[in-house]
């Protein structure tokens, strides 16, 4: 679908009231449902709020606010106003805060209470804050509530062109610091279409709820705006979200959907109530963000029999780009091309491999962002043009279309003279019964790489023991020297592996 002049919020919000949708809910909150025709409302309210201090068609808004109602509201109306959008993690440093502010030059932020005191610590007195559910405020800080209130109902929506941006999405950084993916209409539009209606068959019946949080863009899309663009409902929570309070969700607001990742899909396979659960409701649940190792999938089919849509995205082509089909979805591949793009897996010098052999992945549709902002030589390498992305996923393509991954091209170990895959080791230790969670880096021991496996793991399993493991299954030269136990893994916001981290670790 290719957008001429458009306006995000009237497509994806107002046109519910057109359509005779006003009364059906929009989002379930923890204080009930909030109808389309209240969701328009407030959003034109807060749209008039950005107006009055001075937010004009191209400014970015940055949204460093929990997960609700006003999160939603917010987002649409910067959007209403024909501001930039750009969303950041509630749990981030003063110092990542700082990065951000300068990153974005952002005006306008809106916050809540608890961003408020880091955003002050990374320096904001001299921009606009917009704070939800304030307390004592500054002279630069206002109570958006308070103004939002008395603000009109109604505000006139700003179109915009094809080749406007409209949106940022942060890179989630695990490899360097985050750069922002530029967006215009078309790629919301355009997945949509493609993935949401096209893939997961997304209806007015469905009811998302996200395990990421809505500052992720798989999330915030598969939330609160593609189940909008067919007159769906998102499910919308404040809290850090754990295993208990997945499932009390599910319990309480009977989704159809379930917006998973592979960490919170371990942990609620490993939880002691796990068996106890009625997922009855859910038609599907999609895994993205990291790869999903095919022993968990089948721990996860075993337990909780709901039929898992895998499939790979980015930032950088906007959304879900290759994925399984529901009704057809199989383990151990991301599934086949999402309509509407086209792949190349190629070698170093990029040309095509066979299928049935290893190449990075290069996909191409009109989903992909521009460049990355304020990083002209990155952006060469990874958008070499006419809406292709490099992805830099190693992937195999079968005859029949489908795709396995591989991991990171530059994950890759080079173990005495043979390349070797960690995803190949973590899927293999993944399938011993202790163990929840793993990751296997190259570790450099007197100039010679070596892998090493840090585990999570639930019972008695010593090092020895998950060593064999992988001996009995692998080759020799991919045991894991040395397995460290860990409590956790450590993460980037988006729950992606945090690969620097974890090479931080000392582990002598
Ligand atoms: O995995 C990601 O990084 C991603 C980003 C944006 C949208 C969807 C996905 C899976």
């Amino acid at each position: 679908m290719q957008a001429t002049q458009l306006n995000l919020a009237s497509h994806f919000l107002d046109r519910n009231l057109d359509l005779g949708r006003s009364d059906r809910p929009a989002l379930l909150g923890p204080t009930g449902p909030t109808s389309y025709a209240d969701l328009a409302a407030l959003t034109n309210r807060i749209g008039n709020v950005l107006l009055e201090f001075g937010v004009r068609p191209g400014d970015r808004v940055l949204l460093a606010l929990s997960d609700g109602v006003e999160f939603v509201a917010a987002w649409y109306a910067a959007q209403k106003v024909g501001a930039i959008t750009a969303e950041v993690y509630t749990f981030l440093t003063a110092k990542d805060y700082a990065y951000f502010l300068d990153y974005t030059d952002a005006t306008v932020i809106i916050a809540d209470s608890l961003t408020l005191d880091r955003l002050r610590e990374a320096g904001v007195q001299d921009r606009t804050v917009l704070v939800v559910g304030a307390g004592e405020l500054r002279s630069n800080e206002h109570d958006l509530d308070a103004l939002a209130s008395g603000a009109e109902s109604t505000v006139d929506a700003v179109l915009r062109a094809e080749g406007d941006v409209v949106l940022w999405k942060f890179t989630t950084g695990s490899t360097g610091a985050p750069k922002a993916c530029p967006h215009g209409v078309r790629s919301p539009l355009n997945s949509h279409e493609w993935y949401a209606r096209g893939v997961l068959g997304l209806t007015e019946d469905d009811i998302v709820l996200p395990v990421p949080k809505l500052f992720f863009g798989y999330a915030r899309d598969l939330t609160a705006l593609f189940p909008f663009g067919v007159g769906g409902a998102g499910i919308v929570f404040p809290e850090r979200t754990t295993p208990e309070r997945v499932f009390a969700l599910i319990a309480r607001h009977r989704p159809t959907v379930l917006v998973n990742v592979p960490t919170m899909m371990a942990a609620m396979v490993a939880h002691p109530l796990a068996a106890d659960q009625d997922l009855s409701c859910l038609r599907l649940c999609t895994s993205a963000g990291e790869a999903l190792p095919p022993e968990l999938h089948r721990k996860w089919d075993n337990t909780f029999g709901v039929e898992v849509i895998d499939g790979i995205g980015s930032s950088e082509a906007y959304h879900i780009y290759i994925s399984n089909r529901p009704g057809a979805a199989s383990t151990g591949s991301i599934g086949s091309l999402v309509p509407g793009y086209t792949a190349r897996v190629v070698d170093p010098d990029g040309v095509e491999v066979p299928d049935g052999e290893v190449g990075t992945l290069e996909i191409t549709g009109a989903t992909a962002a521009s460049g990355y902002v304020g990083d002209p030589a990155k952006s060469a390498t990874t958008f070499p043009g006419g809406d292709t992305v490099h992805t830099g996923d190693l992937v195999v393509r079968d005859p029949d279309g489908e795709f396995h991954y591989r991991g990171r091209a530059d994950d890759l170990l080079k173990v005495s003279g043979i390349w070797v895959a960690p995803s190949e080791i973590e899927h293999c230790l993944i399938g011993h019964p202790d163990v929840v969670e793993c990751a296997v880096l190259g570790h450099n021991r007197d100039g010679l790489i070596r892998p090493y496996a840090f585990v999570v793991v639930t019972g008695e399993a010593t090092e020895d023991d998950l060593r064999r493991f992988v001996r009995e299954r692998l080759s020799p030269h991919k045991t894991p020297e040395r397995v460290v136990f860990v409590a956790t893994l450590p993460r980037t916001t988006n729950g992606k592996l945090d690969r620097r981290a974890l090479r931080a670790l000392d582990v002598s």
